[in-house]
């Protein structure tokens, strides 16, 4: 028996970011070394995810997990043990055969990506390295172009408005760190302005600020002017995207915009977007139509997809093969990367793999369900994903992940690269003296 071999799996109930409860792994070695991680949750999920195993019933709303942690006690501990936790595929395999669903929907995606995420924690540990530089290997990293929420929305929000996520892009920062301090800089400002404008209402799930707006395009005016107000010129230091989730807005080609008290068909969705990019910085569009409007994808990339990135979350579920359709059908040009989608860390690779070989632009992404797991920060390091999408800048769960961040920064020394303008795919995207055109 080697020093690597896993001696012990242990699952047990933890708590999230909403108080839910959910399911942590830990796993121990012959040598003695551990690692341990927390399934994440979303709540604006697509259809094709793996399946997040909850009881059912009355306690907690039906959100416990004692049945997914029993599944890592009863059958994947034993599954696993006396294998060797260096090899990854081949944990991920095992899990994979043994749950025997496409969907995962028998042990649950939640204990499963828990247990995956908790032996790459358990290998870096035997083998004495921080868990990025282990995903690493010898391939070079850099430090990835954060994604940051202002102000939050849809079903993070009880739907106060339509769109999910306004968030900030800092392309022209010198270094992560550099553009966190930008960040924390506008989202001081849009604290204030909320507060000025008697909308302060506390955070959304991410801890973006409650959007009291009376419709999208006024979040998007007050975005614009704390990006101001920062001191930095939108379009050029600071770019704006959005996550529009889209799926939650409807389905068939009809989307229902509540707070504009309106229905749109596709064409109309994607007129409305455009007029959005026409009038304001927005260098990054997630999930603009439905999961199941591939032709409504396809024409706002033709449209669209030369001056702005357009990613598929809902759209694609980290599942490598629907990447590789996507980039047939041409219908997006980057990939929102999230391990819970899909379950095992072999499987995400594999997503952002296809995502590379695409050409696509890649995000590595939090859930709005999270906590102070940072298996995701050293994921966006060691993959060189590009870029980094976490939530607002605040709330421990969200801070966590910039945090873990700063210090692998810090441990690359001059050696660290910050992606910044090349993280975009996009034709149109420019270098640090210009905005994209
Ligand atoms: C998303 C995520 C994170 P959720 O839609 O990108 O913002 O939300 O985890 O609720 O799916
Ligand atoms: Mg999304």
């Amino acid at each position: 028996m080697s020093d690597s071999t896993i001696s012990a799996v242990h699952a047990r109930r933890l708590w999230d970011s909403r108080g839910r409860p959910t399911v942590e792994v830990e796993i121990t070695l012959a040598s003695g070394a551990s690692g341990r991680a927390i399934a994440p949750a979303g709540a604006s999920t697509g259809s094709g995810e793996a399946v997040d195993l909850r009881d059912g019933g009355i306690s907690f709303g039906g959100m416990d997990v004692t049945r997914a942690i029993h599944g890592v006690n009863a059958e994947i501990a034993p599954c696993l043990a006396g294998m060797d936790v260096l090899d990854q595929v081949a944990l991920d395999e095992a899990m994979i055969a043994l749950d025997g669903t496409p969907e995962r929907g028998r042990l649950g995606g939640n204990a499963i990506v828990a247990t995956s995420m908790a032996a790459l924690h358990a290998a870096a540990a035997a083998r004495g390295l921080p868990i990025w530089k282990h995903i690493a290997g010898d391939a070079r990293v850099r430090m990835p172009m954060p994604e940051i929420q202002i102000f939050g929305g849809g079903a993070h929000a009880a739907r106060r408005v339509d769109i999910q996520d306004f968030m900030i892009m800092c392309p022209a920062a010198g270094s992560f760190a550099e553009a966190l301090d930008w960040t924390a800089e506008v989202y001081r400002h849009a604290g204030r302005l909320m507060q000025e404008t008697d909308r302060l209402q506390g955070v959304a799930d991410e801890g973006g600020y409650w959007p009291a707006f009376r419709s999208n395009e006024e979040a998007l005016d007050a975005l614009m002017l704390s990006i101001e107000r920062a001191g930095f010129r939108p379009g050029k230091d600071v770019v704006i995207s959005l996550d529009v989730a889209a799926s939650e807005l409807g389905r068939d080609g009809i989307y229902r915009l509540a707070l504009d008290d309106s229905s749109l068909e596709t064409d109309d969705m994607i007129d409305m977007l455009g007029r959005w990019l026409d009038a304001y910085p927005i260098l990054s569009i997630e999930d603009p139509l439905a999961e199941d409007d591939t032709e409504g994808f396809r024409e706002f990339t033709r449209r669209y997809g030369t001056r702005c990135q357009i990613i598929g979350d809902d759209y694609l579920v980290t599942n490598a093969a629907r990447v590789r359709q996507a980039a047939e059908d041409r219908a997006l040009n980057a990939v929102l990367i999230k391990p819970n989608q899909t379950g095992t860390i072999t499987e995400t690779r594999a997503a952002l793999d296809a995502a590379k070989a695409a050409g696509f632009a890649a995000i590595v992404s939090a859930r709005s369900g999270e906590t102070e797991d940072t298996t995701i920060s050293h994921l966006s390091v060691g993959l060189d994903a590009g870029q980094f999408k976490v939530g607002s800048f605040s709330r421990s769960e969200r801070m966590a992940k910039w945090n873990e961040c700063l210090r692998i920064e810090e441990a690359l020394g001059p050696d660290a690269t910050y992606a910044g303008w090349g993280s975009l795919s996009f034709s149109g995207a420019s270098g640090p003296d210009g905005r994209a055109e």
